[in-house]
Formats: structure tokens, C-alpha cells, sequence
């Protein structure tokens, strides 16, 4: 860094001092020959003036009038002397010390008198530089009579231009003093600097300490670089967090998954099988906003989980393009390499039309499955149009699947949820050598409740072309096998969790999905406590308050909102001590807005919050803060930590994910969680407040029990839900199950299917 400082330095220097010197010398020169002209004129004048008077004395012979009219002149300024001469050129009167003897004065002098014209040179006299003008004198007649000259000193022409030299050179010599010094600041400023920060930054990172990322600013000079090293560092960083946990737990006798473990399962179990993954929402959104195209990564569990897979063994992911500029972003074949910053692995995506995604997104799977397969009493909606759209997406995503596994052995399919219960078949179809999962991320309900659905065949035979299904809890396998019992033909084997049909078995085995644990708080949440976080939240809420419970969810008529709302309004009824101390804060993102059901429930939820605030509400306290909109993971995040409960309500739930993110994100092992049965979480997490949120006065009382609850107890029962979801983290799920297609025998017999060792007994 010194070298290029100097180097800079130097450069600079000589460079301004090149264009210093040269436009300097134009100016010098420019002034010098202003100087002499200024003295050509001045001599031209004395001449001239010399010359008239001379002329008289001379007609008249008048000796003592020539001497005194030279006398006269010869004290003029840088006059050096003045003679005046015959027509021979003979000296008839000169000023003492003009050497008239030098060759180049008397040439000039008879040159003039010669060409009776006047002559003027610069020129030297002995050591001095001398300006001569040599004029013709004239008779009466206008004859040539003599001549004289008049000699002028140069030298204060040589002192002015020495002078003005000077001054550039003192100017040059500022100029370098200030460029060095600036040069050595910015060089400190912009480079040493950030890079020495970078650097101590790096160092750290390697050798394990506590590390600081540089800010911002230091990045700026520094951004391909950084761009590069920043996710180097935290990958390494990631890579050490997990090689620590996994060294802590290989001496517990546990092992913690992570996503290098599952990276490192996933290559062992699909040996040289490609692997791609399916679902409607794909893992980065490409959008316009001002001229510029931007990347976003929806906030979703499935993404963690997934991409550490995808990433390990190079796969596909097949997605709904949905961004805006997502075609602008892929190839001619619909596809492009992610993650942007690493690509390591392919993204195709898939088009739909308008009215394919209003048929077969909002409609058929949205209106149509989810209240069928939710018991939240919403009535299905089924539309043959809306069926048809839902059919033809899937053989849509059929034929791009196709299209990406062509030419490959052993292909292994993890398809997403309930967008594609008829991908399974129409795969299994074209491609009988893949291996095809299909994991249902919502509940399975009854075989009553699913009857009534006009397509419950088509579905459930869509379905059973996979190899694997995967529920979430076993209670809706369950489900799932009753209601293929009584609907088609085929052989269910409820020892080994299995359906036979036309000779093609299927697995059907619970699989609960998680959150990433992460053992460390992220560093810029490590300063405050809930306490202070707490104080935080409310000071930016504007709110005053003692306690603070929070609900997460998507504004979904399933998650129980108003019920949580109307247990908050009975616990302020029956514990009216706590008014002007609870504040229970809603975080909703409105969803599904263009179905009419959703956009009612959301002003339902709206007016409920306002209803209850108008009953209670006292100067800066409000019993419900509904904050409806998306917000980052990092803000859910420090909602989390602030606040003393947390409550799940759903009316029914698949798993329910906000439960175990509670639990993840309670470092401290403090807070309450409130859950309601009839999510898939409550089979895991008994040490939650387990309600009934149609139970509201209970609910109500849960609230209180929360607020009450010792520390010693709730830290008992937050350290036990912690141990259990980080233990079945969401790569242990990604993990087992993988783990379990991979371990399928196809077209297998479940007799002779093999035991697998490693395989995840989730017996919910
Ligand atoms: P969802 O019905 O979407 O998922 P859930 O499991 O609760 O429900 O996950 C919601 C996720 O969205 C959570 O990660 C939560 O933090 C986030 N979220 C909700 N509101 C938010 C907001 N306003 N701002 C930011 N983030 C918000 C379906 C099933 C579930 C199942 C999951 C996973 O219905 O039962 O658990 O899939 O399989």
C-alpha cells in the first residue's frame, strides 16, 4: 500500500509539474515578449525624438548642442548610451562606455545609413545584452547626413522573467506540497483504511474470533470484492458454526442437522441421481422498479430447506414464474442458474396466463382444496372451469418436468403441496424409472369431509402415482389412508403405512416440517435484552404497555385471528387489572386479496381490532396493534424476542411454522407460547399452553396463566420445546425426507421393503 501511495504520489506530481512548467513557459515567454516590444517602441520614440533635434545641430554645425542634447537624453531609464555620428559613421558626439568599436554596432549603424531606413536588434555589448537602434539623420535636402544609435540595457528584461520563473516555481512547489498531502489522505481514507478494516475483518473470520463486519462505507471502493468475499465469509462462518455444534454434539452422542449435513446426506443418498424439486412459489422473484431489475427471496421455510439440496447436488427447480421481470432473466429454455451470487443450481420456471393462475391457483386450490382439506367451516368452492385450469397447469408442469429430467437414470421428483395432486400420476406416467414425492403441506381431512369434493378420485388417483406421500403428522396419513380405503379400489397396508393400487405402491408417512435453528442470535440483535427490545417495539409503536403478546400469520380465515382477538378482549374482562398493561400486537400479511372470502376476512379482522381498542382503549395504551403487512424476517424476528406470549390460534393447521419459529428465536428461554390443538405443532410442542381457540374464554384464561406463569417454569418448558425443534430442524426434515425416497424400492413390495436404519420414525 506504501509503494502505490508513493507511486500515486509520484505520478501525480510529475504530471501537474509537466503541465505547470509548460503553461508557465508560454506565459514567461508571452511577458518577455511584451517586455521587448514595449522597449522597441520606447527606443523607436527616443530615436525618433533624438533624431529631429540631432538633425538641426547637425545642419548648423552646432557641436555644444549636440553634446547637450545626448547629455540630455543619456539618464533616460535602462538607457545604456547614445551616439551620434557622421555620415562615415565617425563618432561625433557618444555617451562615455558605448563601445563603438564592436563589430555588430557599426555594422548596424551602416546598415541604416546605407539603406537610410531605421534598424534595431537585441544584441551584446561585451557581457551585456543590449537593444540597438540604429536611425539615419537627414539634411535640409533629405540626404543621409549620419546616424545615430541608441543602446538600451536589457537586463531588468532577464530580471523581470527570473522573477516571474521564481514565482512558478514556488507555486509548483505548493501545488505539490497540497497534492502529496491529499493524495495521502484519500489513500488513508478510501484505501488503507477500509482495507486495513477489511482486512482485521477477514483475519478475524479465519481464525475463528469474534468478527465485526466492516460498515457499508468501507465496502464502497472495495464492492467486487466484497461482493465476492461477503458470502465467502459467511459461508465459512456458517461452515464453522456447524462444524463447532457438530463437534459439541459428536461429544453428546447427538448430531444437529444442518444444511452442510443435509448438502452432505443428500449427495450420499442419491448417489449420481439428478434431483428435482417442484412448487408453485419459486425461490427468487426477478422485478422491475425503476429502470432496474431487483431479486427477491420470498420468505418461506421451504427455500432454507430446499436450497442446501439443490446446491449439494446441483438440481432443478421447477417454479411458476410470477415476478415481473422473470422472463426478461431466464434463457430459451425458461431457465437461469441461482442463487444469483453463486449459481449452483438451475431454476426453470413455468408460464401461466391470467386465467390459469385465477382457475387453478385462486381457484381450485385455493377456494376449492384448502377450506376442503381446512376444518375451519368455510364452504369449498368447486368450479368445473377452475378444475380444468387446475388440470392443465399440472400437465403443464408435467411437460416442462419432462422436458428438464430428459436422458436422466434415476431421476428423484420432490414435488410441494397441494397446487399438484395430479403431477404424481402424469409423471409417473411418462417417466415410470423416477422416483416421485409429493409432500402435502396442508391437513388431509376426513374421508367425510373430502367426499364431497366432485373430483375426489382424479385427486386421490393423481396422488397415489407418487411414490411418497408426506404429511405433516400422522393423524392426517391417517386420514389420507381412510379416505383412499373408502373411495378407490385398492389395498391399504396400515402395518407398513402403504397404498397398493394397479400394482404401484405408494408410502404414505408423517414428515413435520421445522424452522432453521440457529444456535447464535444474529450479532446486531446480541445488544439487547427482551426487556430493552420490548421498550423498543413500543417506544417506535408509540404505545405504552407492561406486557406484549404477539401473533404472526398470513390474514388466513384458518389461523384464528378473530378468536385470538375476542380470548384477548374476555382476558381483559376477567383480569381487569391488566388493562393498560396487555398489548397483544397482530403481525398480518394480507393474502390471497383477489378472493372474495380472504378480502371480507381481512375487514372482519380490521373491525374486530377496532371494536375491541374502542372498548378498552386508554390514552396511549390499546389492547390490539394490528400491523397488516409483510414484514422481514428480522423484524418478525425482534417481535419474537419482545414479546412475554406468543399466540397460535389456528381453528386448523397443517404445522403451523410461527410456533417453532417462537420457540427458535427465544435465545433467552423466556416467553410463553399459546397453541392452539389443532395445529400439527401442538403434537410436538407439549410444553406450549395447548387451547381450544373456539374456546375463547379459555383461550382468554391461557393469556393470564401466560402472564403469571414463574420463570423457573417457563424456562423449563421454553428449554424443552427448544431442545425438540432444534433437534427436528427443518434440514432434518429436507433430510429424512429425502432419506425415505431415496430408501424406496420402486415398484417395491412392502414385505420385502428394508428396514432403514437411519430412517426417521416420526410417529405423531
Ligand atoms: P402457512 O399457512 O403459510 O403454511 P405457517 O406455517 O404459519 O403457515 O407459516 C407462515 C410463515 O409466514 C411463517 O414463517 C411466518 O413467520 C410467515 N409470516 C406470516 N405472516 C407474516 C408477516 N406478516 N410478515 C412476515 N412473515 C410472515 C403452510 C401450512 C402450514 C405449514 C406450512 C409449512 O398451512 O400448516 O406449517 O405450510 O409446511
Amino acid at each position: 500500500m506504501r509503494i502505490l501511495s508513493w507511486r500515486l504520489i509520484v505520478a501525480l506530481i510529475i504530471g501537474v509539474s509537466l503541465v505547470s512548467l509548460a503553461s508557465s513557459w508560454y506565459e514567461v515567454q508571452a511577458q518577455k515578449d511584451a517586455l521587448r516590444r514595449d522597449l522597441d517602441h520606447k527606443a523607436e520614440t527616443l530615436g525618433e525624438s533624438l533624431a529631429g533635434t540631432a538633425e538641426l545641430y547637425l545642419a548648423t554645425q552646432d557641436h555644444a548642442g549636440l553634446e547637450q542634447l545626448v547629455e540630455h537624453f543619456s539618464n533616460r531609464e535602462h538607457l545604456a548610451g547614445i551616439g551620434v555620428y557622421g555620415r562615415d559613421q565617425s563618432a561625433l558626439v557618444v555617451t562615455p562606455g558605448l563601445n563603438t568599436s564592436l563589430p555588430g554596432i557599426t555594422q548596424l549603424l551602416k546598415d541604416s545609413i546605407r539603406d537610410n531606413r531605421n534598424i534595431s536588434a537585441f544584441t551584446r555589448l561585451r557581457f551585456k545584452r543590449v537593444h540597438v537602434l540604429a536611425a539615419p539623420l537627414h539634411g535640409t535636402d533629405k540626404t543621409v547626413i549620419g546616424g545615430i544609435l541608441v543602446v538600451h540595457d536589457t537586463g531588468y528584461i532577464r530580471t523581470e522573467i527570473f522573477r516571474i520563473w521564481s514565482r512558478v516555481f514556488v507555486r509548483i512547489a505548493i501545488q505539490v506540497l497540497v497534492i502529496a498531502a491529499i493524495t495521502l489522505l484519500i489513500v488513508r481514507w478510501s484505501l488503507t483504511g477500509p482495507v486495513a478494516r477489511v482486512a482485521v475483518w477477514m483475519r478475524a473470520l479465519r481464525t475463528g474470533q469474534h468478527a465485526v463486519r466492516p460498515a457499508a462505507t468501507d465496502f464502497d471502493f472495495l464492492f467486487p470484492l466484497a461482493r465476492e468475499v461477503a458470502p465467502l465469509a459467511e459461508s465459512m462462518q456458517r461452515a464453522r458454526a456447524a462444524a463447532v455444534v457438530e463437534a459439541g454434539l459428536r461429544n453428546a452422542n447427538e448430531s444437529q442437522w444442518t444444511a452442510e449435513r443435509l448438502a452432505d446426506h443428500v449427495r450420499n443418498r442419491l448417489g449420481g441421481s439428478s434431483l428435482f424439486v417442484v412448487s408453485n412459489r419459486e425461490p427468487y422473484i426477478h422485478s422491475r422498479r425503476d429502470n432496474s431489475v431487483t431479486v427477491t427471496v420470498p420468505a418461506s421455510g421451504l427455500v432454507t430447506a430446499i436450497e442446501p439440496i439443490l446446491c449439494a447436488c446441483n438440481g432443478t427447480w421447477v417454479a411458476h414464474g410470477s415476478g415481473d421481470a422473470d422472463a426478461e432473466t431466464v434463457d430459451a429454455h425458461d431457465r437461469i442458474k441461482v442463487p444469483p451470487e453463486e449459481p449452483r443450481y438451475t431454476l426453470r420456471r413455468v408460464w401461466l396466463s391470467r386465467e390459469q393462475e385465477e382457475g387453478y391457483y385462486y381457484g381450485f386450490a385455493n377456494e376449492g382444496l384448502w377450506p376442503l382439506c381446512h376444518i375451519a367451516h368455510a364452504r369449498p368452492i368447486f368450479r368445473a372451469s377452475d378444475w380444468e385450469h387446475y388440470y392443465d397447469v399440472n400437465q403443464k408442469f408435467a411437460d416442462a418436468l419432462i422436458q428438464e429430467i430428459a436422458g436422466q437414470e434415476n431421476p428423484v421428483v420432490l414435488i410441494q403441496d397441494y397446487h399438484f395432486a395430479l403431477l404424481p400420476r402424469m409423471l409417473k406416467e411418462r417417466l415410470p424409472h423416477a422416483r416421485v414425492a409429493i409432500f402435502w403441506h396442508i391437513p388431509w381431512p376426513t374421508p367425510e369431509s373430502f367426499e364431497i369434493c366432485p373430483w375426489q378420485r382424479e385427486l386421490l388417483d393423481g396422488l397415489l402415482g407418487a411414490d411418497l406421500i408426506g404429511f405433516h403428522v400422522r393423524s392426517h396419513c391417517n386420514n389420507f389412508l381412510n379416505t383412499v380405503d373408502r373411495i378407490l379400489e385398492s389395498r391399504v397396508d396400515w402395518e407398513h403405512f402403504s397404498v397398493k393400487r394397479k400394482d404401484h405402491l405408494t408410502s404414505v408417512l408423517p414428515f413435520p416440517i421445522s424452522v432453521e435453528f440457529s444456535g447464535d442470535l444474529p450479532e446486531a440483535d446480541r445488544e439487547l435484552t427482551s426487556g430493552e427490545e420490548r421498550s423498543a417495539v413500543l417506544a417506535e409503536l408509540g404505545i405504552e404497555a407492561t406486557f406484549l403478546g404477539v401473533g404472526v400469520d398470513r390474514v388466513d380465515y384458518t389461523k384464528g385471528i378473530l378468536e385470538r382477538f375476542q380470548a384477548v378482549e374476555s382476558f381483559l374482562e376477567r383480569y381487569p387489572s391488566y388493562q393498560s398493561k396487555f398489548t397483544f400486537i397482530q403481525i398480518g400479511a394480507p393474502t390471497r386479496s383477489r378472493i372474495k372470502r380472504y378480502a371480507e376476512f381481512q375487514s372482519e379482522v380490521e373491525a374486530e381490532a377496532n371494536r375491541i381498542n374502542a372498548r378498552f382503549k386508554r390514552g396511549r395504551w390499546r389492547p390490539i396493534v394490528f400491523l397488516n403487512r409483510q414484514h422481514d424476517r428480522h423484524e418478525v424476528e425482534r417481535y419474537y424476542r419482545a414479546a412475554h406470549v406468543c399466540m397460535v390460534t389456528s381453528l386448523h393447521d397443517g404445522m403451523n411454522l410461527v410456533a417453532k419459529e417462537y420457540v427458535a428465536a427465544r435465545h433467552d428461554e423466556r416467553g410463553v407460547l399459546i397453541l392452539s390443538r389443532f395445529t400439527g405443532a401442538a403434537r410436538e410442542l407439549h410444553d406450549a399452553i395447548i387451547v381450544n381457540p373456539y374456546d375463547v374464554m379459555a383461550t382468554g384464561e391461557a393469556i393470564a396463566q401466560a402472564l403469571k406463569m414463574d420463570v423457573s417454569e417457563m424456562g423449563e418448558r421454553m428449554r424443552r420445546m427448544r431442545r425438540s425443534v432444534k433437534e427436528h430442524n427443518i434440514y432434518w426434515w429436507a433430510g429424512s425426507l429425502i432419506g425415505a425416497l431415496c430408501e424406496l424400492r420402486l415398484e417395491q413390495n412392502p414385505d420385502t421393503r428394508r428396514a432403514d436404519p437411519d430412517r426417521v420414525s416420526a410417529e405423531m
